[in-house]
């Protein structure tokens, strides 16, 4: 593994800013600029790794707590297909998570250190898994609106100017349009259903509709990274032209099941051809971030106690690894 500028606790260390000349800073943007792919062992200004550490470990920590709410389905899902599909999709979910962290441990920051921060409530994961999937059809809305969200978050990663990110982004994105597509089949089948059948796939998107909006993060004037993230081409849109973008193509495919948008603002300008919304609850974002949500200490209980129970398997893979490198060295 890469640790260069590693501090005793596995976090990238503080250098001061001051030491990068702006020379080298003014190269790393014309790199940036040309399109060329930043890789591990580049010179790169430590806000740019601080950054992607960041984003990244937050993004593999939400993979992982992603997989609990739809764990909680898995016992109940209503036929052996539908069960075997949710488990293929919930796999699919640790394996992003472990892509992602390897792909941040390319910046120098160790998977042990990014799980600590993750246990301590110090990093960050996404705001929409401290939400309950109180029946079946929740399940069909986190594919059709959480992963839909997140792959119009995503696809655009795919061309994020570090290169172990993007490449990372691509399998993930392929992954993330299946789960995308079972979720939308099971509304589908819920709204050609029962009548109540139907009102639990209404009752589903009337809650959440408004937590999807959410996970592009806060309105472009109030999110304090994203100008600089589009300067190195980390990220490619503002968080609000995403919204928009998700919004657009949403709308109409509730429309195509016979729901309702939980929305009495919402309109299509005819002008501008987007879809006018209306205002967002910007306090229970922030509720949520503070770690107020409905679930998050739940997520948090849960995440911890399945770190605990695997301490056993670290161990043994540790001591295997010990033995192993004891044996090539005699
Ligand atoms: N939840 O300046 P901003 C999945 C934080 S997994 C929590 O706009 P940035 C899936 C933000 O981190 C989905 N925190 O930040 C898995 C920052 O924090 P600090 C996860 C949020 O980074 C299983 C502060 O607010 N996807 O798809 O430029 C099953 C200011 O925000 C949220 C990713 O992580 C949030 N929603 O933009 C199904 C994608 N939003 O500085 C599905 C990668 C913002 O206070 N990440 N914050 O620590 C990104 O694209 C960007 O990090 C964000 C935020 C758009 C999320």
């Amino acid at each position: 593994m890469y640790t260069q500028g590693l501090d005793q606790q596995g976090r990238p260390a503080a250098k001061p800013d001051a030491l990068e000349t702006a020379e080298q800073l003014a190269a790393f943007q014309q790199r940036v600029d040309a399109e060329e792919k930043i890789e591990a062992k580049d010179w790169m200004p430590e806000a740019y790794r601080r950054t992607l550490i960041r984003q990244m470990s937050q993004h593999a920590h939400s993979e992982i707590i992603g997989m609990q709410p739809e764990g909680n389905w898995l016992t109940r899902a209503p036929s052996l297909k539908r069960k075997a599909i949710l488990l293929a999709k919930i796999q699919d979910e640790a394996g992003h998570g472990l892509y992602l962290y390897s792909a941040a441990e390319t910046l120098g920051v160790s998977r042990d250190q990014m799980v600590a921060d993750l246990l301590s409530g110090k990093a960050k994961y996404s705001s929409i898994f401290n939400y309950p999937t109180l029946t079946w059809a929740d399940i069909g809305a986190i594919g059709w609106l959480v992963d839909g969200a997140a792959i119009m978050n995503q696809i655009p990663l795919c061309r994020c100017s570090y290169g172990p990110y993007a490449r990372a982004m691509v399998r993930i994105c392929k992954e993330e349009s299946f789960h995308q597509r079972q979720g939308y089949d099971i509304l589908v089948e819920l709204c050609n259903g029962t009548k109540e059948q139907k009102a639990m796939a209404q009752d589903a998107l009337d809650r959440w509709w408004w937590p999807s909006l959410m996970m592009f993060g806060p309105s472009d004037i109030n999110s304090k990274h994203s100008a600089q993230s589009m300067a190195w081409k980390i990220k490619r849109f503002s968080n609000d032209e995403l919204r928009q973008k998700f919004i657009d193509v949403t709308v109409p495919q509730a429309e195509f099941l016979g729901l309702r948008v939980p929305d009495d603002d919402l309109e299509h300008d005819a002008e501008t051809g987007h879809y006018r919304h209306g205002e967002i609850d910007w306090q229970e974002f922030i509720d949520v971030l503070a770690g107020n949500g409905p679930c998050n200490q739940q997520r948090m209980a849960k995440r911890r106690k399945a770190h605990d129970d695997g301490a056993w398997v670290r161990d043994a893979a540790s001591a295997y690894a010990a033995k192993q490198a004891a044996r090539h060295a005699a």
